[in-house]
């Protein structure tokens, strides 16, 4: 397991790559330009100066997440061809600069999804969180006015000029089933995957977050079943999963251990956290703990160490805890201490312990 910690770049992240470098057991960054917009083609000199920062810190710069897929190539829109071309050459110009890994969705409109940035827990810290009601059966259109409105609804990575097309992308959804997807899917898997192993690079499709249809919109990297298809939708280890456990987890159906087991030597990237899902569906992110969430944080770890994973990994989500003023999900402190469990597990199971099975804590 090589780990890695997710850099939002110089001025843009409340983490130093300093800070970084002094978690044990973190080796690289998992970046991004996150200034260039979706299907533009990424330039050169500024992932030279993103490597010159990493290298400057003694850090790798191997996973890129994310480079975002234009809705048009999601749509199966004709100007798609263009968009794949950039994404072409971005693919070309990353594995220049020593990129080995890509993450990226494939999430109609929206990447994730939560309806409070700030939910505060029993403690005192934040969490990110999702209230089925707010978002399900709410109209679109609603739910435009309600983010124009500034209100509760928060929706992250919501640039304001997306915001001002979200009218007509949602008209452009309408009729787009399910089938449509997994055909532009495979359309645009035909066309970069080629790319990405002759530039021996592996792609690395993160799940839909949460893993269900929302605001109608079809959703479709949700379980175990559709991973799978994925997979065979274009069979090459260049065509990969970010196996993210707290998308996923969300569903109490999706056994993550067992998608480890069948699907090994796909995952090149591995974002590993915990939620806790309550009954009526809601769900808020804990501490990467077993006990504090739904996910079998253990039995994860103890996955990857059984299959013998060798790929990057990431904590993922925090809470926001002692005071720490940060981006939501993305602070250093509760991430730092997600590390340090994950490492743990990992040193344990390296030495043949056998982890007792965590006893959860009662669930309010
Ligand atoms: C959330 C992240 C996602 C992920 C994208 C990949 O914090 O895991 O936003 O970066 O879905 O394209």
């Amino acid at each position: 397991m090589r780990m890695t910690f997710r850099w939002f770049g110089e001025g843009n992240d409340t983490v130093s790559l300093q800070q970084i470098k002094q978690i044990p057991g973190v080796e690289g960054i998992v970046w991004a330009l996150h200034d260039v917009p979706a299907g533009e083609e990424w330039p050169l000199e500024r992932m030279m100066a993103i490597r010159e920062q990493a290298d400057r810190a003694g850090l790798h710069l191997d996973v890129v997440e994310s480079v975002n897929v234009h809705e048009d190539i999601k749509l199966g829109r004709p100007t798609r061809d263009l968009y794949i071309g950039n994404y072409i050459r971005t693919i070309e110009k990353l594995a220049q600069v020593g990129v080995k890994v890509i993450c990226y969705n494939f999430m109609p409109v929206f990447d994730w999804v939560r309806t409070d940035l700030h939910k505060a827990t029993e403690d005192g810290a934040t969490a990110l969180f999702f209230e089925k009601s707010k978002i399900h059966g709410i109209d679109p259109l609603e739910l435009v006015r309600q983010i124009n409105e500034n209100s509760a609804l928060t929706m992250p990575g919501w640039e304001p000029e997306r915001l001002e097309h979200l009218t007509s992308l949602f008209e452009a959804y309408q009729g787009v089933t399910e089938e449509d997807l997994w055909k532009n899917l495979q359309y645009f898997l035909d066309a970069i995957i080629p790319v990405a192993e002759r530039n021996g690079i592996r792609m690395a499709i993160h799940p839909d977050d949460p893993p269900w249809p929302i605001f109608g919109l079809p959703r479709i990297i949700t379980s175990q079943d559709n991973l799978r298809k994925f997979l065979a939708l274009h069979d090459s280890p260049s065509n990969g999963i970010t196996l993210c456990s707290g998308s996923l987890g969300a569903n109490p159906d999706n056994d993550i251990i067992a998608m480890i087991h069948e699907f090994a030597d796909r995952i090149p990237f591995a974002h590993i956290r915990n939620v806790r899902v309550f009954e009526n569906g809601d769900f808020i992110e804990t501490s990467h703990r077993t006990q504090d969430g739904t996910v079998d944080i253990s039995g994860i770890v103890q996955a990857y160490h059984d299959v013998g994973f060798t790929g990057y990994a990431r904590p993922d989500h925090g809470r926001h805890i002692w005071d720490e003023q940060c981006r939501p999900g993305y602070g250093l402190y509760d991430r730092a201490l997600g590390i340090m469990y994950l490492w743990g597990l990992w040193d344990a199971y390296q030495r043949g312990v056998d982890v007792p099975v965590a006893e959860k804590e009662a669930v309010q």
